[in-house]
């Protein structure tokens, strides 16, 4: 598989036609709560640019999205008094990826607590 789908889910949350729970929006990123939670607070982190995964990704949206990445992952910390932070990120299916629009998990940890299936 390759190229990018326009009618999937996130792009269709990004063209607001899909409600989402939004904690960080600027111009070049978006970020929303995950609806099945891998844990307490687990926040994905997309470019509005329509990338299928990073393996398609312009480099040139790169370091807004990293930005935001990591924003998102002090402040996920912060706000859900963790220990830790996971970022996970998959390309294609048979690498886990479900949803073929760039994005990043961000998953705060606490010690002992492990990640849900
Ligand atoms: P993946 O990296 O493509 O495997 O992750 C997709 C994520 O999108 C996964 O954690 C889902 O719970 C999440 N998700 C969502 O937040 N809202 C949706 O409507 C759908 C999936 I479908």
């Amino acid at each position: 598989m390759s190229g990018y789908d326009t009618s999937n889910i996130f792009a269709k949350i990004l063209r607001g036609e899909i409600p989402s729970h939004r904690v960080y929006e600027d111009d070049a990123t978006v970020a929303f709560m995950d609806v099945m939670p891998q844990a307490e607070g687990h926040v994905l982190v997309l470019p509005k640019a329509s990338s299928r995964n990073l393996l398609d990704a312009n480099p040139a949206t790169l370091p807004a999205l990293i930005e935001t990445v990591q924003k998102v992952a002090i402040a996920a910390k912060e706000a859900f008094d963790a220990d830790g932070v996971t970022i996970m990120q998959f390309n294609e299916a048979p690498a886990g990826q479900s949803v073929f629009h760039l994005h990043f998990h961000v998953i705060p940890r606490r010690a002992g607590v492990p990640l849900r299936p």
